[in-house]
């Protein structure tokens, strides 16, 4: 193997898995599980603070993950339709393509804006209410530095 190979092997197995402290690897992400409650906003802003966002679920395999990941405990996910009433949009502006509503939901009971996991799929809750989170963020990556070298950041 060539030191090109060693380094490209490198970047596939360990970079794309490697997360800071506290966090879990999962497919070229880190997740991390709030150890506090709070509400959406806070939860997004928090998640913001450690360079990160909300949790965006967008195929059955992330679905499938998160699902093991929040316990028995319902979380806030970087879902609302707080702009526009039935319009659910990501935290990233991406609109809704795959779902994982609840039967019934979301049913917008009493002015709910904001999506929780909760017994692996989702529901509408009031978004001041007070839940963990999940944040999301890319895994360490390598990149073409130079027409030779492959470097981590
Ligand atoms: O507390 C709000 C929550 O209340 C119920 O779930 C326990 C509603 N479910 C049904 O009406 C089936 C939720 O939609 C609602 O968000
Ligand atoms: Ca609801």
């Amino acid at each position: 193997m060539n030191l090109e190979e060693v380094r490209n092997l490198f970047c596939k197995t360990v970079a794309d898995s490697l997360c800071l402290s506290g966090w879990e690897a999962h497919k070229q992400k880190c997740y991390k599980f709030s150890k506090e409650k709070k509400n959406w906003k806070e939860s997004k802003q928090e998640c913001e603070f450690l360079n990160s966002r909300l949790i965006i679920i967008n195929t059955p395999e992330d679905q499938k993950f998160a699902e093991k990941f929040h316990k028995q405990y319902p979380c806030w996910i970087g879902l609302t339709d707080q702009e526009n009433e039935g319009n659910w949009t990501w935290v990233d502006g991406t609109p809704l393509s795959f779902s994982q509503w609840l039967d019934g939901e979301p049913n917008n009971a009493g002015d709910e804006d904001c999506a929780v996991l909760k017994s692996g799929r989702w529901n509408d809750r009031k978004c001041n209410y007070l839940f963990h989170f999940i944040c999301q963020q890319r895994a360490l990556r390598c990149i073409k530095a130079a027409a030779t070298d492959n470097v981590c950041f």
